[in-house]
């Protein structure tokens, strides 16, 4: 196993207002990876922390009728408390109030300076407060709004120090092309690289209109400046590694991913690899940048109020199913919606009908069975652990790539080996007749469910350890080794009743404030009251929205024909009530006669793509059911509309 050191940091937030769901969002996401290099065997240091100097800060802490440093101390600790109670691994909680994050600084500043990538000029400029950037008249919305936040900038002045950062146009665009993968997704590279080519100017790095941020190295002696808050938030990366102080901790440097949401993506992709490049520090592997939130499709303000705050949606949904919305919801790169409605189809459907389903199925069985002991030594489902194996092998690649959501949707498909295996298998009825094949299936599953509680460690912690613990295996660095990268397999298992993983919940029409908890359906009601369907029940549970994607229409046949040297099939003519009927080929003549069809009306699969039956196209599926004793139509009872919706 590798001991290579991984380096992880989500952005310093701003303590001017606690914590939302974006800020949890880059935060789960570091976390995620963090925990999936652990597994990997990686030594790992996670950076989160607070970005608290600013003409920004210093405005909120005024408002707020504190001194900045009283109401830094205040959310950085309500930052601080968030990621404890949310159970995030990080390394190190940076402030850029420590007097060593501000030593590291001074230090960075001083080697800038030797370097002749600083000098000292006068700025006058738009500045825009609440984004702490500048903008010339050119950038400028209708002349006076910042491009990125939309507010009125501000002229400004003054006499301040200038990195060069024109000097690096070129050697920015180059490492850009050397390293494709530097900015993920690719999408936002474009961007960047366009900007840059767009010509780069020197960045104003110091400011003299107020004072709450890091002063120059005091032999400068310049007592009116203090750094761009930019370039002291920036540094956090290195310095947290005691970079300009002890560095006790660079042998973690250089960093594996920087995450940032998009708006702060100019500052990790052009002024970042600029300053690194001038203080001879190498460069990040990969900066990736999420997309942005909305709330219910509009965008989260304070002044309408719907900001999701995600203390409050894990106190009534959990925390595991937060992490796992987060992650599945959206492709990291593009922008997503928080609804509890969405968050509620992703726990009822996924969580508990996939994957809670499949070892409740599992421990029922193994309970009635085997009283819990099984081994087996058949290979019976090779075939479905070749696939598994497949899936696995696409696995690392897409999270590093940061392709999450890719990658639970490939978790997802080995639960649906499980499930429809469990089906096919039909292993209450085999049990009668031949057992050993069903311990072979209860072997197959349980090892499935082994290897899925460990790919899924890093996305819902807590849950996959309960899988792991019902199972009696530990979720580790060396258990990934043997059962995720060399397919080893548990030779025998003996399980343990754990909790219901994953309680649903009503499912929700509209959505306002998060709701309370009493919206939960209890799971052990269900589990009470009702008997396993075991029969029926399995591979193919679905969404409601999964359902919605069939189309299933009541039509008329307006005619019938017998397709030529077949027995089977006529030729229908079915009126949907579109601008022509449709032709479907169906497999009923053994049952029904010409004129039992003509003007009667049956229920159609409308969206099926076409097919093609001996030469012929089908337009649709005409829906039946067969037993051993014959085929009888789905009909409506009465008759309706033809292209009136099956529900
Ligand atoms: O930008 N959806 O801090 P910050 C998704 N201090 N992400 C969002 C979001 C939303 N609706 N709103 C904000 C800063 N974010 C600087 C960083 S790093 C050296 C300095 C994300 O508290 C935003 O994109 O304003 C950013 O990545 C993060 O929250 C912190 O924002």
């Amino acid at each position: 196993m590798s001991c290579k050191n991984i380096y992880i940091t989500t952005p310093i937030y701003y303590v001017n207002d606690v914590a939302h769901i974006g800020h949890a969002y880059t935060t789960i996401i570091a976390d995620a990876v963090t925990k999936y290099s652990k597994l990997l065997g990686y030594r790992t240091f996670l950076l989160t922390g607070t970005d608290e100097h600013g003409q920004k800060i210093e405005q909120s802490a005024k408002k707020n009728g504190k001194s900045p440093k009283e109401y830094a101390d205040e959310i950085s600790d309500s930052f601080r408390k968030l990621w404890d109670d949310f159970k995030i691994e990080y390394d190190y909680f940076i402030r850029t109030t420590d007097e060593n994050h501000k030593s590291g600084v001074q230090f960075a500043f001083k080697k800038m300076l030797e370097n002749g990538d600083i000098y000292k000029d006068k700025y006058s400029g738009n500045y825009c407060v609440s984004c702490e950037a500048f903008f010339t008249d050119t950038q400028l919305i209708e002349g006076v709004a910042c491009p990125d936040c939309g507010k009125v900038t501000s002229v400004l002045s003054e006499e301040s120090y200038f990195f060069r950062l024109s000097n690096y146009t070129e050697k920015l665009l180059t490492h850009y092309r050397e390293n494709p993968d530097f900015i993920l997704p690719h999408s936002k590279r474009n961007e960047v690289i366009a900007f840059v080519e767009n010509g780069l100017k020197d960045l104003s790095v110091t400011r003299t209109s107020f004072d709450w941020g890091v002063k120059l190295p005091a032999e400068m002696n310049e007592p009116h400046h203090v750094l761009y808050v930019w370039l002291d938030a920036l540094l956090n990366y290195a310095t947290a590694l005691g970079y300009g102080t002890d560095n006790s901790k660079m042998e973690f440097w250089q960093p594996k991913l920087h995450l940032v949401g998009k708006d702060i993506l100019r500052f990790h992709a052009i002024y970042w690899p600029a300053f690194l490049m001038s203080l001879g520090l190498k460069l990040p592997d990969h900066i990736g940048a999420h997309g942005w939130w909305t709330r219910d499709g509009q965008k989260m303000s304070k002044s309408i109020g719907n900001v999701v705050k995600p203390r409050d949606v894990v106190e009534t949904y959990g925390l595991d199913p937060f992490r796992y919305f987060l992650l599945r919801e959206v492709p990291f790169g593009q922008d997503g919606d928080f609804s509890e409605k969405a968050l509620i189809n992703r726990i009822n459907g996924d969580l508990s009908n996939s994957l809670g389903n499949l070892l409740n199925r599992l421990l029922g069985m193994a309970e009635k069975y085997f009283d819990f002991k099984f081994s087996s030594k058949l290979a019976v489902f090779k075939n479905e652990e070749i696939e598994i194996e497949k899936i696995i092998s696409r696995l690392e690649d897409l999270m590093f790539k940061l392709q999450i959501h890719k990658y639970l949707e490939d978790v997802w498909e080995i639960l649906a080996i499980g499930n429809r295996v469990i089906q096919n298998s039909e292993p209450w009825k085999k049990i009668k007749t031949n057992p050993e094949q069903v311990e072979s299936l209860l072997d197959f599953i349980a090892n499935l469910l082994a290897k899925v509680s460990i790919l899924l460690y890093p996305i819902i912690p807590d849950s996959s350890k309960l899988i792991a613990k019902s199972l009696g295996i530990e979720i580790s660095a060396e258990n990934y080794d043997l059962l995720i990268r060399k397919s080893q397999k548990i030779e025998s298992f003996n399980l343990t009743v754990v909790p219901p993983l994953f309680p649903k919940f009503e499912p929700k029409i509209e959505s306002n404030n998060i709701s309370q908890k009493n919206n939960i359906v209890q799971n052990s009601q269900i589990e009470e009251n009702l008997a396993p369907l075991e029969e029926l029940s399995g591979d193919g549970l679905i969404s409601i929205d999964q359902f919605k994607n069939v189309s299933m229409r009541v039509g008329k046949i307006v005619s019938v024909d017998e397709v030529a040297k077949s027995k089977k099939l006529y030729k229908l003519r079915v009126d949907l009530g579109e601008s022509r009927p449709r032709q479907i080929i169906a497999g009923i003549r053994e049952f029904y006669s010409a004129d039992e069809l003509l003007n009667s009306q049956v229920c159609v699969v409308a969206n099926l793509q076409p097919a093609k039956l001996m030469g012929l196209t089908s337009e649709g599926m005409i829906l039946a059911v067969k037993d051993n004793d014959g085929l009888s139509l789905v009909r409506p009872e009465r008759e309706r509309k033809n292209g009136s919706k099956l529900s």
